[in-house]
């Protein structure tokens, strides 16, 4: 299998992340891409190309315009109001209060947002862009005929809607990448997503819409991030009624239990009958992820790779959490294995 990487996630390099009222050093890190690119040559998974530029336009198919224009300014915006440290939201239209966006820069990234944690610096603009660009050259991997290809993406994408930030995503990658499929000829396209997080921006973009079927399986969202979707009583709305599924699990399950779900996420994409297959894949289901409390074990992910094969479908990997850094090569690239065989 091709994996696609860019060395340019690496602009995206912020000092802080706002966590238990500190300022700690980020869990999206750069190192956490670096590490997968390791486990991928070291296993000799297949050829590493970097992406294509796609420009926006595909982008733009998913996300706003003036939320594109609003990340692509926004550091620059925050720099010239002479703030001091990194941009980091603190100020949200609360209930009662107007959805307008507001011309200060405090208030336009309270706007594009849904969380505090994700602070923005100099180069967040253009390693987002290569992320999407790195799913948009995979998505082309195999429309142009390869059975699956593995989209190296920093930073992830799954959290962010049309117009929101948050949750370490700018972009919705995986969304980006089932639209392309969309627009390229695919009439149906399926977004299971396996992060230990419900994939609410995904969820959100497609809720309307029947022909992008998806699937989330994560962490209890009345325990966990994001908190405000990812229930199980949101199945999609208005044409979309009966295209989201969302399977929720409390702390602690195993790949024993956390199989069962995917097993009826597997079978309601295959009575779905796609003609494409974009898995959201963080591996922070790991036993040992240090923000997340599932416990799958490393072995675990070569059984989720070869399920996922006898799905039998054209199958684009973007890569999303996973934030034990030691463990995320080995079981970010493990599903690939398994996807093409190994035991
Ligand atoms: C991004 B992805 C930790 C709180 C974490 C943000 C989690 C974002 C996860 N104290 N809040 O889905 O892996
Ligand atoms: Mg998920
Ligand atoms: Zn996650």
């Amino acid at each position: 299998m091709k994996t696609v990487f860019s060395p340019l996630h690496s602009r995206r390099q912020v000092k802080t992340e706002l966590d238990g009222g500190l300022l700690i050093e980020p869990h999206e890190k750069p190192s956490r891409a670096e590490t997968i690119l390791a486990r991928v040559k070291d296993q000799a998974l297949g050829d590493i190309v970097e992406p294509e530029e796609f420009g926006l336009e595909p982008v733009k198919r998913v996300h706003t315009d003036d939320y594109v224009s609003f990340l692509e300014t926004c550091w620059q915006d925050w720099v010239a109001e002479g703030k001091p440290g990194e941009a980091i939201p603190a100020v949200w239209a609360g209930r009662g209060m107007r959805h307008r966006i507001p011309k200060d820069i405090d208030g336009r990234l309270g706007y594009y947002s849904f969380a505090a944690e994700t602070s923005i610096s100099d180069g967040t603009w253009e390693a987002a862009r290569a992320s999407a660009n790195v799913a948009l050259t995979a998505q082309k991997l195999v429309t142009s005929g390869e059975r699956a290809a593995f989209a190296l993406c920093r930073p992830p994408g799954h959290h962010a809607h049309a117009d929101l930030f948050g949750g370490y995503c700018f972009f919705n990658n995986a969304a980006i990448t089932a639209q392309a499929f969309r627009d390229q000829g695919c009439e149906k396209v399926a977004v299971l997503d396996v992060d230990f997080h419900h994939g609410n921006g995904t969820q959100a973009i497609f809720y309307d819409r029947s022909d992008v079927l998806t699937i989330s399986l994560h962490g209890d969202p009345d325990l966990v991030f994001p908190h405000f979707l990812g229930f199980e009583d949101e199945t999609g709305e208005g044409q979309g009624e009966g295209f989201n599924l969302n399977i929720v699990y409390p702390p602690k399950t195993p790949y024993s239990v956390w199989s069962e779900g995917l097993e009826r996420a597997c079978q309601r994409i295959a009575e779905f009958k796609p003609d494409a297959l974009v898995v959201a894949l963080g591996v922070d289901t790991f036993e040992d992820d240090p923000i997340s409390f599932f416990k799958l074990k490393s072995e675990d992910y070569l059984s989720l790779g070869k399920r996922l094969e006898q799905l039998g479908l054209p199958t684009v990997f973007t890569m999303e959490g996973g934030y034990d850094v030691d463990a995320i090569g080995v079981n970010a690239v493990n599903v690939m294995q398994g996807f093409e065989g190994k035991a």
